[in-house]
């Protein structure tokens, strides 16, 4: 069998390191572009233990002309572009840069791709933020677009941008409409990570409070390593289309932090205070996605449910709090 080359931006991130492992599984060769960073960026590729068998080239969303390079250099026949400012609290303080990375960035990858290999299958990674202040009790491909926050514009532009080279140039470029999908990769920045962080250290006795914003919020979560695999499977279809990927169950902040905080047999309500400087100047109160296209179209769904997904990462910060693991801890601000 030939060998297929992939390009991932944002293999750094959760969903990189994920969809490398699964691509090095499939046989691929495996490329990802490496934005320059004082920390350690790499710890989620070697905590999947293929930090060696991955080709990272140094290069950035915002810089042309290393991702014509990685075109060349990968000779790529899949490009995944999962790099993006991908924290919606900081794009209300860093509106232009989420602009210039998560929104023109796809312009940038895009047009790499289309002067370097415009045969290649292209995938942008989408979101759920997209349908802000829902305008469908269920989310679908079918229902409008209210953006809610300066990350969620950006990521607007670089959806239609998607459909609009497919359309203008018959790229074979998918969108992945993605919901809320976590996992122990997940940065303490988000909601889910910085809960099971916490529970660990409340258990092993480390810190005794845990401060958040709006726990009513609610939103469709799932597990990053099941949704890996629809990116895949929209660039091994004939056609190029849009896909919403999700559970189709939501749940609020609240009783997300009661499955966490009840898995090591604490009560949250003796842990968690509100703090406002964690809510949002406009906050998309309720997600819940409808996956029935990718289950009929593509043959995905959701496999981990919201207590296993939990449960793992709940796990794995114990292990990595009583090993002492150091973290990005110095680095966030929610
Ligand atoms: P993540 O963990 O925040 O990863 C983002 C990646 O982008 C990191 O590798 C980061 O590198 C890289 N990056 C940031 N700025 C860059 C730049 N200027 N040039 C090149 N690379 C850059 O995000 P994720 O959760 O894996 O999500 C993957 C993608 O899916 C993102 O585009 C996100 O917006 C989108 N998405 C995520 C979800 C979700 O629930 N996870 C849902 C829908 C859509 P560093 O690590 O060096 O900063
Ligand atoms: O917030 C509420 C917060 O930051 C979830 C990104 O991957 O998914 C993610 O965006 C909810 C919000 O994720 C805290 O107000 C309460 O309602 O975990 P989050 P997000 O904003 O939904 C989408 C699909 C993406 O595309 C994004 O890239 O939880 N919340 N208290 C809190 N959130 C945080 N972060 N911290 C709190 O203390």
């Amino acid at each position: 069998m030939t060998t297929r080359y992939a390009l991932i931006t944002g293999i750094t991130g959760q969903d990189g390191a994920y969809l490398a492992q699964l691509l090095l599984q499939k046989g691929y060769d495996v490329w990802g572009l490496v934005a320059r960073r004082s920390t350690d960026t790499l710890w989620r590729l070697r905590e999947l233990g293929i930090d060696a068998d991955v080709r990272l080239i140094d290069g950035d969303l915002t810089d042309s002309s290393s991702l014509i390079r990685s075109m060349q250099a990968s000779r790529a026949d899949e490009v995944y572009n999962l790099a993006a400012q991908s924290f919606v609290g900081a794009s209300w303080n860093q509106p232009l840069l989420t602009a210039q990375v998560t929104g023109l960035g796809a312009a940038n990858l895009l047009e790499a791709m289309r002067m370097v290999n415009s045969q290649a299958r292209f995938y942008q990674a989408s979101t759920s933020e997209m349908f802000g202040l829902i305008q469908a009790e269920k989310q679908s491909e079918t229902t409008p677009f209210y953006p809610r926050s300066p990350y969620g514009v950006a990521k607007l532009y670089a959806h239609w941008l998607t459909v609009n080279y497919r359309e203008s140039y018959g790229l074979h470029a998918s969108s992945g409409i993605l919901f809320n999908h976590e996992s122990p990769l997940r940065g303490l920045e988000f909601v889910t990570r910085k809960v099971t962080d916490a529970v660990a250290r409340i258990k092993l006795g480390l810190t005794s409070e845990l401060r958040l914003g709006n726990i009513d919020a609610k939103r469709d979560w799932g597990f990053a390593g099941d949704y890996v695999e629809a990116m895949w499977l929209m660039l091994q279809q004939d056609t190029p289309d849009d896909y919403v990927i999700a559970t189709g169950r939501t749940t609020t902040v609240r009783e997300m932090c009661r499955i966490a905080f009840s898995h090591v047999g604490l009560n949250m309500e003796d842990h968690v205070v509100i703090d406002p400087a964690f809510f949002r100047p406009a906050e998309v109160d309720v997600l819940l996605g409808d996956p029935g296209k990718a289950r009929a179209q593509i043959g995905w769904e959701a496999k981990t449910s919201l207590e296993q997904l939990i449960a793992m990462m709940v796990e794995a910060d114990l292990r990595r709090v009583s090993n002492g693991q150091p973290d990005a801890r110095a680095r966030l601000a929610a």
